[in-house]
């Protein structure tokens, strides 16, 4: 009888496990966004407390489970127990036991809290080699400071962005380089850093709260309006790596994604200076020129600023450098050739390589995103579904700009080629 039982149980549970077992492969454990799968320092401390809270919870699963199954075996009824009361007759119980099993469940608790603890200080602090551990104060105004109360010297030697949440996408500004939304050389959608760099964020929003979150750098702290948070982050491996906002924050919340560029030093250095180049002047005649002056028709110069070429918009990201990144809209549409890089996953066990932009893909991402505002219309004649739904770009109407009412209008599909065209040539 009692085999029967624990055969049909397993019948059941023989798939269920099968299929928990399924997710802990090694290419499940290291997809794009997997905490399992920590590259740099934080991610890494933060790995290890979730890696002891699971095997301690092992530990008083096996315990307390085991007793279960042994009671449930060891007093099951057996023929004969017909003639014995139903119920047992209740006792005190056994002070010793329960003192023990206070005394245990205390201990578990003071076992988490020694590394949860640990972590917690790590993950506030940047590394103190970097720092002089008198300046850390300075470092840390836990009261309210600003930028100017930092020793010059600490500024120097730790690298400082300023992450900025928008709905629904992210600005990213390294204040330090000269490279902030009032000096026009902000870079939306993708941070890049050098590679082991311990790297000070600075978190700030400008509507409602959002979350930073890099599963496998680290994650992740909000960004609330009104307040100034921060963390640090240190990547040590280069590649191309997945973030998310991880705090609901409106209708698009689930497409405010973001990218990690992690590049060697002098890689990263050349790159500033690219990020702070003037965009080149178009050709003359060419479609890019017809889309530069629709650019300025269209009104999309009132939120969008291109270096050297406009210089209004504050709103939007900076189109700048707009052809030269993997990815558009809150690094929701990705400019790579999707098919080549999931290959290329594949083949690196998902290390984090990432191909080069396709110009084909980013073209049609362009004209995908500026030709789906709610009243523009695809080929059967209905209205096209925007692509990030309440995105601020169509939905402008909030802030009751007569100008900005132009947005809201179709393009013809020569206008859309046009205006793509350009911003093709926005490397
Ligand atoms: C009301 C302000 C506003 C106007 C006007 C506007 N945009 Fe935008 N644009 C935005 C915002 C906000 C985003 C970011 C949306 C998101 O990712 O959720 C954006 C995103 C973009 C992007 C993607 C950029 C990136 O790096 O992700 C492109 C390209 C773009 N706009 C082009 C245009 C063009 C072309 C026009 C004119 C036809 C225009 N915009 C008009 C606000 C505006
Ligand atoms: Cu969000």
């Amino acid at each position: 009888m009692f085999s029967r039982i624990l055969s049909r149980v397993g019948l059941f549970a023989v798939p269920f496990l099968a299929v928990i077992m399924a997710g802990c492969s090694k290419e499940e454990m290291t997809v794009r966004q997997s905490t399992l799968d920590p590259k740099g320092p934080v991610a890494q401390v933060q790995y290890d407390v979730f890696m002891d809270t699971v095997w301690l919870v092992v530990v008083l699963f096996a315990l307390v489970g085991g007793l279960l199954v042994f009671a449930v075996i060891k007093f099951r009824s057996r023929p004969g127990d017909e003639n014995k009361p139903a119920i047992v007759e209740e006792g005190h119980g056994n002070p010793l036991i329960e003192i023990g099993l206070i005394t245990a469940s205390i201990g578990a608790l003071v076992i988490i809290a020694i590394p949860t603890l640990g972590a917690i200080w790590y993950t506030d602090d940047v590394p103190a080699e970097s720092i002089p551990t008198s300046k850390l104060s300075a470092w840390y105004p836990r009261v309210e400071g600003t930028r100017e109360n930092y020793a010059k010297s600490v500024e120097d030697q730790v690298l400082e962005i300023d992450v900025i949440g928008k709905q629904w996408w992210f600005r990213f500004e390294y204040p330090q380089l000269g490279m902030t939304n009032d000096a026009k050389h902000s870079v939306p959608n993708e941070l890049v850093i050098p590679k082991g760099k311990a790297i000070r964020i600075n978190l700030r929003s400008e509507d409602v709260i959002h979350s930073f979150w890099v599963p496998k750098i680290a994650g992740k702290v909000d960004l609330m309006p009104g307040r100034k948070n921060h963390m640090w982050i240190q990547a040590d491996q280069t590649g191309h790596y997945y973030g998310q906002c991880a705090e609901f924050c409106g209708d698009s919340h689930a497409y405010m994604l973001f990218r990690v560029e992690v590049v060697e030093p002098a890689e990263f250095a050349k790159w500033v200076q690219q990020q702070k180049a003037e965009a080149a002047p178009v050709v003359a005649g060419s479609k890019a020129e017809k889309g530069k002056a629709l650019f300025a028709s269209k009104s999309c110069v009132m939120c969008h600023n291109v270096g050297g070429h406009f210089g209004a918009g504050a709103f939007g990201p900076d189109l700048t450098h707009v052809a030269s990144r993997k990815s558009l809209a809150g690094a929701w549409l990705d400019n790579r050739d999707p098919a080549a890089q999931r290959a290329l996953e594949r083949q690196t066990g998902n290390t984090e390589d990432s191909v080069p932009v396709d110009p084909a893909a980013l073209k049609a991402n362009l004209i995908k995103w500026i030709g789906s505002s709610g009243v523009a219309h695809g080929a059967d004649g209905k209205p096209s579904k925007d692509v990030k739904p309440g995105n601020r770009m169509h939905f402008y109407k909030m802030f009751n700009v007569a100008g900005l009412r132009e947005t809201n209008q179709q393009f013809t599909a020569e206008e859309l080629d046009h205006l793509a065209e350009y911003l093709l040539t926005l490397k």
